[in-house]
């Protein structure tokens, strides 16, 4: 628990002002205002830390529980150079992972405590990475929607109040980029091959279309942080906003794909010059987010067996620095 500012009792030391003075909380929301960086030595209030650590972390499980559903495709790339593309975006989701771990360290919660919340239930990850990847089409609608979308969310990240998060995301954006294009170009093959192909690709934005608007969150008369964290500059847009802009972005390339978006009310409005669409169905999102879409137990598994295999790496390489900190003393 961070406790700057506290003494060993948890008392403000004498003299010092609150450490959440009207003053305090002020001068910290003109920072923000004025579009400064917050960076982890800063004086923060501890809702904003909280709300960060909750945020990036989760975000970090995102990428890590999201490993899972391509991994299960490494083995049956249909061709080495696609085997090799798939290696590498899978590998990046474990980069950005540590980045988020990382960026969220500088908050004050160990790695160790944020895996301890994923792996008892705690803390939450992308509700996308609940669902099977049943076909190859499925690896191309993973890149082309699920990152597409991550990107259409991730972008303004870039611009967070927060520094080391803002700073981690100019990275995983750009990986991100290459992600997307990479679904798309799978999908393109497939949209332009056999009528096989062409049916196991609709197949795959059939099952996916839905979980991907629903990857932005509750609509905005739902979001419960939405308010404060567009107010402290950690989102910059709504779960609504996000979820629209990318709707307008993706429906012409699913056209250009000769793809049918499984959304029968879906319809461009001339005069708002966005799409309109059906109703999302937030009671599955819902189920979903309390452990039961089609995947969650096996994810949970997966992550846990993997942390329980690793365990003799983390001891070996604990020992390994201790041995050099011992020579060194
Ligand atoms: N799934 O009040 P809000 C990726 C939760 S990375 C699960 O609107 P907030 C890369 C939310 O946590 C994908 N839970 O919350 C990749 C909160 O619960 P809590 C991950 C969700 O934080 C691609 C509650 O609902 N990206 O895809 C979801 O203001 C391919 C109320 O919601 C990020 O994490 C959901 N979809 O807005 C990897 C981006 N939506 O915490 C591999 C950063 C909401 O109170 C392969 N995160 N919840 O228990 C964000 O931008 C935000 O946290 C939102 C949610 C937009 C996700």
């Amino acid at each position: 628990m961070y406790t700057q500012g506290l003494d060993q009792q948890g008392k403000e030391p004498q003299g010092l002002q609150p450490r959440e003075s009207a003053e305090r909380l002020t001068a910290f929301q003109a920072r923000i205002d004025a579009e400064e960086k917050i960076e982890a030595k800063d004086w923060m209030p501890e809702a904003y830390r909280r709300t960060l650590v909750r945020q990036i972390s989760q975000h970090a499980h995102s990428e890590i529980i999201g490993m899972q559903p391509e991994g299960n495709w490494l083995t049956r790339a249909p061709t080495l150079r696609r085997k090799c593309i798939l290696l590498a975006k899978v590998q990046d989701e474990a980069g950005h992972g540590l980045y988020l771990y990382s960026a969220a360290e500088t908050l004050g919660t160990s790695r160790d405590q944020m895996v301890a919340d994923l792996l008892s239930g705690k803390a939450k990850y992308s509700s996308i990475f609940n669902y099977p990847t049943l076909t190859w089409a499925d690896i191309g609608t993973i890149g082309w929607l699920v990152d597409g979308a991550a990107i259409m969310n991730q972008i303004p990240l870039c611009r967070c109040s927060y520094g080391p998060y803002a700073r981690a995301m100019v990275r995983i954006c750009k990986e991100e980029s290459f992600h997307q294009r990479q679904g798309f170009d799978i999908m393109l093959a497939l949209s332009r091959g056999s009528a096989a192909q062409k049916a196991m690709a609709q197949d795959a934005l059939n099952r996916w279309w839905w979980p991907s608007i629903m990857m932005f969150g509750p609509s905005d008369k739902d979001s419960k942080h939405s308010a404060q964290s567009m107010a402290w500059k950690i989102k910059r847009f709504s779960n609504d906003e996000l979820r629209q802009k990318f709707i307008d972005v993706t429906v012409p390339q699913a056209d250009f794909l000769g793809l049918k978006v499984p959304d029968d009310e879906l319809e461009f409005d001339q005069e708002t010059a966005h799409y309109r669409f059906g109703e999302i169905d937030w009671q599955e999102f819902y189920d979903v987010l309390a452990g039961n879409g089609p995947c969650n137990r096996e994810r949970m598994q997966v992550r846990r067996n993997a942390h329980q295999g690793g365990a003799w790496v983390r001891e070996a390489a604990q020992a390994y620095a201790e041995k050099h900190a011992a020579q060194a003393a």
